[in-house]
């Protein structure tokens, strides 16, 4: 056999950047293409100390690292195989076209080994063989022969990527995104109120976002959301229970639901960071489904809930008997990127028990370990206070500040700013609570459905006051017992950052 040129060599990785791309324009950004799957397959064969690490140091920018590491593993991998098939065909003085095709059908059986997608596989085996064969192996050979078929190839390739590129944009699922409930005003008349009423107790403050995040942060453990059918999706509650059952979506909608303001903040996070934010989210007490299954009179200690993205979580019974089974986000079905179609909301606790994409509940009675707590996080327990210092805005000599403050069910009773670095303090400005958990059949128009206080949300904090030298602002939550957020200051990891937040300010 010749040795491979380096222009059948290129040929060869565009037709494996093609099968990226036809795998792409069949799969869009899920788990059928490839690319993902590579990533899935090699984030679970890492050790769990590599992805404790990945999240830990490199944050937000771990999964578009691994994606792109991903899809380079993937161009070399169906190149390596389209490479080992042209110089074979060539060997072999194959037809081109018959060569081409040989290719597409390796590159092919190759992506559906991997992703286990049939369509996907084949648009991306079709692709990768339409670019071998716009460049690959001519009737004639030498140097202009090689470097046409090498431009034809990567032209093939840049199309073929092009096409997938556009097509794939707005695809539901996508990195960041998810949106994919519809658009419009909100129907219910209730929610819509509870809404309008979180939207008048915010305060203004530039860069800080209204006591209903616009934009909710997510945290994942795989690059793709799962597809869960909401028609068939189930959700088993067994273990130690009286009688284990089985729930689908009509059983839960069919029982009386509950809007709650409710506010979640993934451990992971940095002091000051972004990975806290608030929705209306409207499902089913927990407390209901328990009494169903019916829980032994020997309390056993903890529950293990399991995801169908493959996540597992374990904590305290205790925790789950507050909990919310919610089926719905701000009025809409909860979307894709948040768990469609049920996830669960435990009051005061870190978001990684939080669990989406919901399929099973086991009620145990020895501890085990969840997914983070495998790889050596502490997340399991309630949340550390925190305000945040997310808005400064400087005119004249005139300073505001502003951000957001959580203590989970401890409640948020006030916020103390300082502006001289920590020593003096003075009360910031906050806004009312959130309306307290709503029965979804109160009447919209009665009385007083948002009577009480939410059990488990942030406040947002404002101070205005004037400055004309650069200085430093310090800020501190006090909880609803009078408890002060403690200034010791930790990373995220393991048990969540903790201290006051600071940053200075030059009027
Ligand atoms: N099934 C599943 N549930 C999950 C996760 C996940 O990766 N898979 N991430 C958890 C983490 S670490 C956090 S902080 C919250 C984030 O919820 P959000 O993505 O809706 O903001 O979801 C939790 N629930
Ligand atoms: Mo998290």
């Amino acid at each position: 056999m010749r040795k491979p040129t380096v222009s059948l060599t290129l040929v060869a990785l565009a037709s494996g950047t093609g099968v990226l791309a036809g795998s792409f324009l069949a799969a869009g950004f899920t788990d059928r293409w490839v690319v993902l799957a590579l990533a899935r397959t090699a984030f679970f064969l890492a050790p769990d100390a590599l992805v404790a690490f990945g999240i830990q140091r490199l944050g937000d920018a771990a999964q578009p690292l691994l994606v792109a590491g991903a899809a380079l593993a993937g161009v070399l991998l169906f190149g390596a195989l389209a490479l080992g098939t042209l110089s074979g065909g060539r060997a072999l003085d194959r037809e081109p076209a018959e060569t081409a095709f040989a290719v597409g059908a390796v590159q092919a059986v190759a992506a559906f080994a991997l992703a286990v997608a049939p369509v996907p596989a084949l648009a991306g085996g079709a692709v990768g063989a339409a670019v071998a064969g716009l460049g690959g192996p001519g009737t004639t050979e030498g140097v202009d022969v090689a470097r046409r078929d090498l431009l034809r190839s990567a032209g093939g390739a840049a199309i073929a990527v092009g096409v997938a590129a556009a097509l794939g944009v707005g695809r539901a699922g996508g990195p960041g995104g998810g949106d994919d409930v519809p658009d419009g005003p909100v129907e219910d008349p209730l929610v819509r109120r509870l809404l309008g009423t979180a939207a008048e107790r915010s305060l203004a403050v530039a860069d800080v976002e209204p006591l209903v995040s616009e934009e909710f942060y997510r945290v994942d453990i795989n690059p793709s959301d799962p597809e869960v059918d909401a028609d068939s999706w189930g959700l088993r509650v067994g273990g130690a229970v009286e009688t284990e059952r089985r729930y689908d979506l009509a059983d839960l909608a069919g029982r009386p639901a509950e809007h709650r303001f409710v506010t979640l903040r993934c451990v992971g996070e940095r002091l000051n960071g972004t990975k806290m934010d608030t929705a209306l989210w409207t499902g089913v007490p927990m407390a209901n489904v328990l009494a169903e299954v019916g829980v032994p009179e020997d309390e056993p200690c903890c529950v293990f809930l399991r995801a169908a993205d493959g996540y597992y979580q374990e904590f305290p019974l205790e925790a789950l008997e507050s909990a919310l089974l919610a089926y719905r986000m701000n009025g809409r079905p909860l979307p894709t990127a948040h768990g469609h179609p049920v996830r669960v909301l435990v009051p005061g606790h870190w978001g990684e028990i939080n669990v989406k994409w919901l399929t099973e509940i086991e009620v145990i009675r020895e501890e085990r370990r969840g997914y983070w707590e495998e790889r050596g996080w502490n997340g399991t327990g309630p949340v550390n206070t925190v305000a945040k210092l997310h808005g400064v805005e400087t005119a004249d000599g005139r300073v505001t500040v502003g951000g957001h403050a959580y203590a989970g069910t401890r409640g948020v009773a006030a916020v103390e700013v300082s502006t001289d670095g920590g020593d003096a303090w003075t009360e910031a400005e906050l806004s009312e609570p959130l309306p307290g958990s709503t029965s979804a059949d109160a009447d919209p128009e009665g009385e007083d459905p948002e009577a009480g206080e939410a059990a488990d949300a942030w406040r947002m904090w404002r101070h205005e006051y004037r400055a004309d030298d650069p200085h430093e602002v310090v800020v501190r939550a006090v909880e609803a017992d009078g408890t002060v957020q403690p200034a010791e200051e930790a990373d995220a990891f393991p048990n969540g950052a903790s201290g006051w937040v600071s940053r200075d300010v030059s009027p």
